[in-house]
């Protein structure tokens, strides 16, 4: 797979995240400080990095919701991951005779990329051919046709021209019967002038739709200045990045693309016709992340959100213990059978067998006034609803526009779920089911 380190040690973040009881700020230093080391890791520039991870955290504080703090900080992550990778695959196919035309250094992948473009584009139902210009290197053109008849793509080569110019030329009519013509070019060591001033004549002759600049991925970043030391030169529509498969580096030439505002507009991810991808920034991070996309991940994370704080309020309801934050996530739960489930599943000595059916039967409107009302809370009176006294109940009806009863009203009912509690406590647990929901349902009004 590519970029495999970087995935490994981003899906190591991922689990963190989904992994915790409480988020707090060390989980999210935590975490944004494995972000940066891995990134670096991939070669991605320390400034950019740093640039990043500081977004991360203002979106996280300006988005701050209590209650999916995980989704929240996975999908900002996500969100920025994306962003610094920029817009992606733009090309569209909408005339006839399309050509593209292949630019960049030596060994970059331009001849085999042509190749997997034909294929890509042959797959799609286009006709396509393939055009040789590389006459610099002898056996350039061989290596092209060779590729070519593999695929029965058509391709035109002419072995002993000398002038690229003259091949488009010869060839003029009989391309004209080709949706797409994709067409490769000669490369040198550096981009000196001779380079220059043949791909001007070929781009004045052949007035391609499209011209790509193929990087491999193991230059890194080295790929800003490429790219600007060809775009400066010539006109560039887009880069393709080749060889992604084979660096544990390609964070480098991926985001210095983006870096350069150039569309990175397909990968090459191994050395087969089929190894080329359109390149989608979201697709691509949420394979990094390790999600099929980002509803599955956003799915994922919200159940084992579920079963981490299943357990968790399930140990806290045995232990005693009990806040705000926990009858929060009761009143929740009881919309949501999988989780009454889950938690009636970490008492010990019940099971679900004979559910009474009227559980399920929750208020929603009185659920949600108290969700509001807990919203307008701080961290401190959710932690420790004891302190809530009259100026505190004037001032929380006043933020979530609700009145003062309301606001009683839910203390009260935390006060009852708490002293039935205890009570359940002080008698070990209830003998079964049907016990412990007699016991619930004496919290009046909710059931
Ligand atoms: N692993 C891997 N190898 C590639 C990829 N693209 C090209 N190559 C290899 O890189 C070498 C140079 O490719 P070539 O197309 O001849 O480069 P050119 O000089 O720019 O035409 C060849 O051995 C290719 O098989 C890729 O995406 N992955
Ligand atoms: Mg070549």
């Amino acid at each position: 797979m590519v970029l495999d380190k970087l995935s490994t040690s981003l899906k190591e973040s991922m689990k963190k995240i989904l992994k915790t009881t409480h988020v707090n700020d060390a989980l999210i230093n935590d975490v944004l400080k494995d972000i940066q080391k891995s990134l670096i890791q991939a070669d991605v520039d320390i400034k950019l990095v740093f640039e990043l991870t500081k977004k991360i955290r203002e979106e996280i504080n300006k988005r701050k919701d209590r209650f999916s703090q995980k989704e929240l900080i996975i999908n900002t992550i996500y969100q920025e991951l994306v962003s610094i990778l920029g817009e992606g695959n733009t090309i569209t196919i909408e005339k006839k005779q399309e050509i593209f035309l292949l630019v960049g250094l030596f060994g970059s992948g331009k001849t085999t990329t042509c190749a997997k473009l034909g294929r890509y584009y042959q797959k799609r139902g286009l006709k396509v051919c393939l055009l040789g210009l590389d006459t610099f290197r002898p056996a350039a053109m061989r290596q092209l046709e060779q590729l070519a008849k593999k695929l029965n793509i058509p391709v035109f080569i002419d072995e002993k021209e000398k002038n690229p110019v003259k091949i488009i030329r010869k060839y003029k009519k009989e391309l004209k019967n080709y949706d797409l013509i994709i067409t490769d070019t000669a490369g040198r060591n550096a981009l000196d002038e001779q380079l220059t001033k043949e791909i001007k004549n070929i781009e004045k002759e052949l007035k391609p739709s499209y011209t790509f600049l193929i990087l491999p991925a193991d230059i890194g970043q080295n790929a800003k200045n490429q790219t600007i030391a060809f775009k400066d030169a010539i006109n560039i529509d887009g880069v393709i990045i080749t060889k992604l498969d084979g660096t544990a580096k390609a964070g480098g030439a991926l985001t210095a693309c983006a870096f350069t505002k150039t569309n990175i507009q397909f990968i090459g991810v191994g050395e087969k016709a089929e190894d080329l991808e359109e390149f989608k920034p979201k697709k691509f991070v949420s394979r990094l992340l390790g999600m099929g996309d980002l509803e599955t991940l956003l799915k994922k994370a919200e159940e084992v959100i579920d079963e981490v704080q299943a357990r968790e309020v399930g140990e806290r309801l045995m232990s005693g213990k009990f806040n705000l934050f926990d009858l929060s996530f009761q009143l929740e739960s009881m919309r949501n059978m999988g989780s009454i489930q889950k938690i009636v599943s970490m008492i010990p000595g019940l099971s679900m067998a004979n559910l009474p059916k009227e559980l399920l039967g929750v208020q929603e409107n009185k659920l949600r006034t108290f969700k509001i009302i807990m919203d307008s809370m701080t961290k401190e009176e959710l932690m420790n609803p004891e302190i809530i006294r009259a100026e505190r109940i004037e001032r929380i009806a006043r933020g979530a526009g609700v009145s003062e009863k309301d606001v009683r009203e839910l203390l009260k009912q935390y006060k009852q779920m708490k002293k039935i509690l205890k009570k359940m406590k002080g008698a070990g647990q209830p003998k079964n089911l049907r016990q412990l929901m007699k016991q619930f349902k004496g919290i009046k009004g909710l059931m």
